[in-house]
């Protein structure tokens, strides 16, 4: 079992929910994540997440060195490509975006990058990446050509989440995509959570304190938000999500 697993395993037990942030390096300067960061680990936030779906400015690496020497949160690349694999993360969501029907992302980024995670020892999670439908193109959509699932399709949207949990992975990643205009509906979290015994993140458009609530009370084990903390970075911001969840 992963180390992340086992924090997350750990947590449930708990039955504490948790709270990542996601840090995009193209859109801040190193330094200014690191503070982020350090603002982060005192209003209780578990884990720092570094993704970008595009690659922008050439600080990927930079970011997640800087965010690891200022700050002991554990860091965890969320990667578009097998281009973002850095030794000094601690680990990486090794996702499948089993929404689509893409074979790049589904097996062939990770034939690309499995040998550089072994290399830099990074602790792999595998993870089923479920892009839903947010009333926008989202730049996920865009970039990976593939379809969103449909948000009133419990069904389906379940039976990939099954099917995902079966083929061996370890957590559900229902995502709306970043700066979603919608977050992923309660119901839609009820039916996958009812569904699978793996942990089930939720992310993507959770812009305030009471989404978040929502998605843990329709039974979301973790809360991604990213664009929120990007507009508002006040540790009174990130404290009002904290205590949203609990
Ligand atoms: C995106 O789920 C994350 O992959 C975070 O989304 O930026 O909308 O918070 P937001």
């Amino acid at each position: 079992m992963s180390t992340l697993e086992r924090r997350v395993k750990e947590a449930r037990k708990e039955k504490r929910k948790l709270l990542w942030v996601l840090m995009d390096p193209d859109k801040q300067e190193p330094e200014k994540a690191g503070e982020f960061a350090c603002t982060c680990e005192k209003e209780g936030v578990d884990l720092i997440l570094v993704g970008t779906s595009l690659m922008m400015e050439e600080r990927f690496h930079e970011t997640i060195r800087v965010l690891k020497d200022l700050a002991s949160l554990p860091v965890y690349i969320f990667p578009a490509s097998s281009q973002q694999v850095s030794r000094d993360a601690d680990g990486i969501l090794f996702l499948s975006l089993v929404s689509g029907r893409n074979p790049q992302f589904l097996i062939e980024e990770h034939v690309r990058a499995a040998p550089l995670i072994r290399k830099a020892g990074l602790d792999a999670v595998p993870t089923a990446y479920l892009l839903i439908d947010s009333g926008k193109v989202t730049a996920v959509h865009y970039m990976s050509h593939t379809l969103p699932l449909p948000r009133d399709k419990e069904d389906i949207i379940a039976a990939h989440a099954m099917a995902a949990e079966m083929l061996g992975m370890k957590m559900i990643y229902l995502e709306g995509g970043s700066g979603a205009r919608e977050a992923v509906p309660g119901a839609l979290i009820k039916a996958v959570r009812s569904s699978v015994e793996i942990p089930v993140i939720c992310g993507g458009g959770i812009d305030t304190p009471e989404k978040a609530r929502l998605a843990v009370e329709a039974g979301a084990d973790i809360i991604v938000v990213g664009t929120a903390f990007e507009r508002d970075n006040r540790a009174g911001h990130i404290q009002a999500f904290r205590e949203a969840l609990g």
